[in-house]
């Protein structure tokens, strides 16, 4: 590092960067995003507007960033446009205000998008690093992402290297990027635990503008308690499984689990490690939360490998102070490789995702509350459900203390579609779609998911047609959302 000479601030790292300039940013999740200088480059697009000048980035990232990245930018009226998820509250609403442009994508496609151009050329990679070396070797931190992408295809390269997180990092990464095709080769990983690349990223040192030191922790969100809903979901789930495991359509042995974002998937994992007769299991999943560290601690979970370490900093700094105890169970990797659909389908991933809503014929919306307004994106939730072994989605039955039912006539927006999405979980049962006709599955559905105060609803929707493979009714597939929208409770719907 002493022989990179160029020490800078983050102020001095963020005039830099012009107007309509394209930036990918580390960060997957608030885990491993750059923090200080996308705050400088805020600061900078307030003086701009100040005196009148125009003053708008792209950013790229992983997928979510935290506060200091999202936030601050959003704040300051700096994204032009965003890719591929967010979760910022004051982006989200500029997003649905129609005033910044958001690409929301299939997590395990950005890194090749990059690369094809298909998002135009990067003018700088901005990635956080637990240290540089002088010869272009990188130790990233908590996320992969898409940053070895971001620091090969960016004309430069500023580095926030945060003491925050300790060098001994080196040996969690496992750093492997995909040629282009016609030169693509299949990836050399055929077990959870495969090591397949470098420990760090090794980039030309020229391209390295700057380096901002910082000290700052990750911005990670503690989650929500288990509700009895969410609590009831994970157990239906783990029964699910067990049930499938004695039916022998799960090996012995078990098969990798990928878990989604947020408090539901928390609470499932909890679950799972709680059942008795879940065997230990490995991991192949995105996105690392606490409950996975909990249950790696506890030996019920032997080996996990995801993109980030999302944890609340009690949990990190736990992890921290005793790191070479998780040396050779834990594994970060580039989305494009923990997302890859070649390897989900060889490993036989069972792919456990949360729905905003569902249909009842199988449909999942992961994204728009009420069919127009972005939520997140749709993450990895897509990548793992197309090419699982068995794809499974879980939600609370009602949203909104009961006034919405996220079970409804026909998706107000659809991600997922019926023939990818296999089982659908909510706190009153399961439903098993596979080898079902769309009305064996709606039956399945109204029975075994949907609260009792809708069940009665869904039945007359379903009765209102006859006609069809899959029987729909125009006029009324979307009443219960208009009568959301007209009385503010889905159960004055009348057909
Ligand atoms: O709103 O916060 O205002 O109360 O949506 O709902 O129940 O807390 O669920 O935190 O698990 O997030 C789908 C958003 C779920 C997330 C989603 C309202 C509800 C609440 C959140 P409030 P919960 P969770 C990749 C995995 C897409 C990306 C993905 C997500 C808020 O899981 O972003 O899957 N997924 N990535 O009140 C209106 C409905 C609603 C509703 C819930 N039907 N209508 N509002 N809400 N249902 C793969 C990995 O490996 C990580």
């Amino acid at each position: 590092m002493q022989r990179i000479p160029n020490m800078l601030t983050a102020e001095e790292a963020a005039a830099l960067i012009r107007h309509d300039d394209v930036i990918g940013f580390s960060g997957f999740t608030p885990a491993g995003a750059a923090k200080v200088i996308p705050t400088a480059i805020a600061a900078k697009a307030r003086v701009e507007h100040a005196a009148g000048r125009d003053f708008k980035v792209g950013v790229i990232t992983g997928a979510s960033t935290g506060p200091s990245l999202d936030g601050e930018l959003a704040k300051a009226d700096a994204i032009k446009f965003r890719t591929p998820y967010q979760s910022d509250k004051t982006l989200r609403e500029s997003i649905n205000a129609g005033k910044t442009h958001f690409f929301d994508m299939h997590l395990s496609l950005l890194p090749q998008y990059v690369r094809y151009g298909f998002l135009g050329d990067l003018n700088w990679a901005i990635v956080e690093a637990a240290d540089v070396s002088s010869d272009g070797k990188i130790l990233l931190t908590t996320s992969v992402g898409a940053s070895p992408t971001f620091l090969s295809k960016a004309k430069h390269i500023l580095i926030e290297v945060n003491r925050y997180h300790p060098k001994e990092l080196l040996g969690f990464h496992d750093i492997y990027e995909l040629k282009n095709p016609p030169h693509r080769r299949p990836i050399p990983l055929v077990n959870v635990e495969d090591r397949i690349g470098t420990q760090r990223v090794w980039v030309d040192p020229r391209k390295i503008v700057g380096i901002v030191e910082s000290n700052r922790p990750d911005e990670v969100r503690n989650f929500a308690q288990h509700s009895a809903a969410t609590q009831k979901i994970g157990d239906n789930v783990a029964t699910f499984l067990s049930d499938e495991l004695k039916a022998g359509r799960i090996p012995k042995s078990f098969l990798p689990i990928q878990s989604g974002v947020g408090n539901v998937a928390n609470a499932v994992l909890g679950a799972m490690g709680e059942h008795p007769d879940i065997p230990r299991f490995q991991m192949y999943s995105e996105v690392i939360q606490d409950s996975v560290i909990e249950l790696l601690n506890a030996e019920r979970v032997s080996f996990v490998c995801g993109v980030s370490l999302t944890l609340s900093s009690t949990v990190l700094q736990e992890m921290y102070a005793n790191l070479e105890a998780y040396q050779g169970r834990l594994l970060l990797r580039p989305q494009e490789i923990s997302n890859n659909p070649e390897i989900i389908r060889r490993l036989g991933i069972i792919s456990i995702n949360t729905a905003l809503e569902a249909d009842i014929f199988g449909n999942v919306n992961s994204t728009h509350v009420l069919g127009r307004e972005m939520m997140n994106g749709i993450g990895g939730s897509g990548d793992f459900t197309r090419s699982a072994y068995i794809s499974i989605f879980t939600c609370p039955s009602t949203a909104k203390g009961g006034n919405i039912s996220a079970i409804v006539p026909m998706c107000s927006h659809i991600d997922h579609s019926e023939h990818s999405v296999q089982v659908l979980v909510t706190e009153h049962g399961v439903a098993d779609f596979r080898g079902k006709a769309p009305r064996e599955r709606a039956a399945l559905v109204i029975n075994n998911c949907v609260d009792p105060s809708y069940r009665d609803l869904l039945w007359a929707y379903f009765k209102l047609t006859e006609n069809g493979h899959t029987p729909q009714s125009f006029r009324s597939a979307f009443a219960f959302h208009e009568t959301f929208l007209k009385t503010g409770d889905m159960r004055n719907t009348r057909f």
